[in-house]
């Protein structure tokens, strides 16, 4: 099939592919309709992907991977930087011409008796100048189908590289045998290179998300100028009509998705307020011409965590996934083709098939303690089924962000939210975010690790020269810095409940830290930061929590975050000499400040 594109680098990079991989047939991905159509259709025919129901869920399409390939796969996720001490202490890292020696002839003849399909796509808006192009080869129509909603995927995005550049990102997935023992996800920074292999899932195989968008980008926006970051993005609108953006960067399965499609509580729709989403899991930021910073979402559709998912909890999202969305390892309600998940409602399927394929009388699989869905099970959903997309999506020049927040899972330390003092504090603040684990990443759930910026598993480069980036945008953004802000929705009571009610509630935190952007609230001083006065918290409507329960959820106990004083130090050790001077001097003024 002839090449979409001029190209050279481009078809000599893929004639390159080619050989390698030796597939019985190539197909270049233009993205129009009749070809995804004829992708489906075949994709249903042999198995791979299973026909939901047409009237309930339209377009929608299930799909199951293997048992060991449900979540990312940190401990086989490595940045091959010439130098080892560019990689940096926090990922795991290899000689590129090591790693290519290793899994070349893994590659080899891998596509024999397959397809490779030659995806096109921009990460961010096609004309954008803050969007980036990609070259992705699989042998998957699954991913195909995925980086359909995901990306700006087709022909268009080659109008974006034009001609000559060879400023695109090469990204090789097969999924060989998906062997766990030989699964590699690989980033080459220094070559604008991706090798995925035995995998089928999610974040290891649409290279667009987290291997381009975030671990190549974050090294490209340390070396241009800006940022790359695992960050939603929304705009609250106020009564006026007036939009503020704000960003916030949360672990992995640890609610950004949720707080960027929030619906406010009554009280606050009633008076005009309403949330638009720009994006719910990766912001690309860059400082604009009048020297403030803007964000771009590059994605185009949300691959969102199922479980938890509800018409209460995030009635934005489940509507987001009614049309036009792929499934991945939910249940199957067999007597109507449609899908379950835990918390989607009271009523599991009786009829069901669980997600590793058994078929299982619902009600009474989980009352024995089971789960029909596993719980990194996904939706992957276009942006554009979202009832509060934001009318800026897409916008080339991105929105203008006035606060970043960052915040993780925290059953006790962190407070509802306190603000920075300052840029190089915020930068502080991000550094020193930790979070309990959760399914999103192999490995055990439910312990607390150090996770700066929600960019442990991200980051493409040293995270001591990362802070440094960090600190080098604040002054260069100076006085139109945005504010920096943590939030902790996690808190949990003596019989290890969450007190705080979280998600639509959160717009209570939100509405704060606007009033502290825009000067009209006063704060407390505490050691740790500025926090509200606990009556500054909207409680009005809200259920047993009154402006006490506040003061409780802003207690910050001395003993505990002394604790942590030590902890971030031992954290720090880790940076050597790459730790910015500032970062420690920050460590040492919050010490001083804990034992006054
Ligand atoms: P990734 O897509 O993995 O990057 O995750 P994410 O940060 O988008 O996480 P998501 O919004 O999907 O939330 C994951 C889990 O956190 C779900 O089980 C949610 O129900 C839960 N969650 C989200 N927001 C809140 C909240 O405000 N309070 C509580 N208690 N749980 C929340
Ligand atoms: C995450 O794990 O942070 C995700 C899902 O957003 S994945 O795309 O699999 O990385
Ligand atoms: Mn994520």
């Amino acid at each position: 099939m002839a090449t979409l594109t001029k190209n050279p680098n481009v078809n000599k990079w893929v004639d390159e592919m080619i050989a390698l991989c030796k597939p019985d047939k190539v197909v270049w991905i233009d993205g129009s309709k009749d070809q995804l159509d004829g992708l489906r259709a075949e994709a249903v025919s042999t198995g791979e992907m299973i026909k939901l129901n047409e009237e309930k869920l339209p377009g929608c399409l299930y799909h199951r991977t293997l048992p060991n390939d449900v979540a990312r796969v940190e401990d086989r996720t490595f940045i091959c930087s010439r130098k080892k001490e560019d990689a940096g202490p926090t990922n795991n890292w290899c000689d590129p011409k090591e790693m290519y020696a290793k899994l070349t002839p893994m590659y080899d003849g891998v596509m024999k008796g397959r397809t490779m399909y030659i995806i096109p796509y921009s990460m961010g808006p096609i004309g954008s100048p803050l969007a980036k192009v990609g070259v992705e080869v699989t042998d998957s129509i699954y991913v195909v189908l995925n980086m359909a909603i995901m990306t700006r995927m087709g022909a268009d995005a080659f109008k974006n590289l034009g001609d000559t550049s060879d400023d695109f990102v090469r990204g090789l997935h097969s999924k060989a045998d998906v062997d766990p023992e030989k699964r590699y996800i690989v980033q080459f920074p220094e070559d604008n290179t991706i090798w995925s292999i035995n995998s089928a899932y999610g974040g290891n195989v649409l290279l667009g998300k987290k291997c381009f968008a975030l671990r190549i980008a974050s090294y490209q926006g340390k070396n241009e100028g800006w940022m790359a970051e695992h960050m939603l993005i929304l705009g609250i609108e106020k009564p006026n009509g007036e939009i503020k953006y704000v960003t916030a960067a949360f672990p992995s399965a640890c609610g950004k998705t949720n707080l960027a499609m929030l619906i406010p509580p009554e009280g606050y729709t009633k008076r005009g307020y309403k949330v638009w989403t720009v994006g719910d899991d990766i912001a690309w930021l860059k400082p604009g011409p009048d020297g403030r910073l803007y964000a771009i979402n590059p994605e185009n559709g949300f691959f969102g965590v199922a479980p938890g998912t509800n018409a209460h909890s995030n009635y934005n999202a489940l509507a987001s996934t009614r049309k036009n969305t792929i499934f991945t390892n939910v249940a199957i309600n067999n007597d109507d083709m449609t899908v379950w998940w835990e918390k989607l409602d009271n009523n599991p399927p009786v009829n069901a098939t669980e997600w590793k394929g058994e078929k299982v009388n619902g009600p009474e699989y989980v009352a024995a303690g089971n789960k029909l869905a596993h719980p990194n099970s996904r939706f992957t959903a276009p942006a554009e089924n979202c009832p509060c997309i934001s009318p800026e999506f897409n916008n080339p020049q991105g929105v203008p962000i006035s606060a970043i927040i960052f915040g993780g899972r925290r059953a006790k330390t962190a407070p509802l939210v306190y603000q920075s003092f300052n840029w190089q504090h915020g930068t502080f603040v991000g550094s020193i975010m930790a979070s309990e684990t959760t399914a999103a990443a192999t490995g055990a759930v439910g312990v607390v690790r150090r996770d700066p910026m929600a960019m442990l598993p991200f980051c493409g480069y040293h995270m001591g020269d990362y802070w440094a980036h960090w600190l080098e945008m604040g002054k260069i953004l100076g006085d139109k810095a945005p504010k920096i802000f943590n939030v902790n929705w996690f808190r949990t009571d003596e019989n290890g409940d969450f007190i705080w009610p979280g998600y639509g509630d959160n717009m209570r935190v939100l509405d704060w830290i606007i009033d502290r952007c825009e000067g009209t609230v006063d704060a407390v001083e505490t050691p740790i930061g500025y926090e509200p006065k606990p009556e500054d918290i909207n409680v009005e409507g809200l259920d047993g929590i009154t402006t006490e329960t506040i003061a409780d959820l802003l207690s910050v106990d001395k003993d505990l975050w002394k604790e942590e004083a030590k902890g971030i130090g031992e954290f720090y050790q880790k940076f050597g000499d790459k730790l910015p001077k500032e970062m420690a001097k920050e460590l040492s003024d919050l010490e001083a400040r804990l034992s006054k």
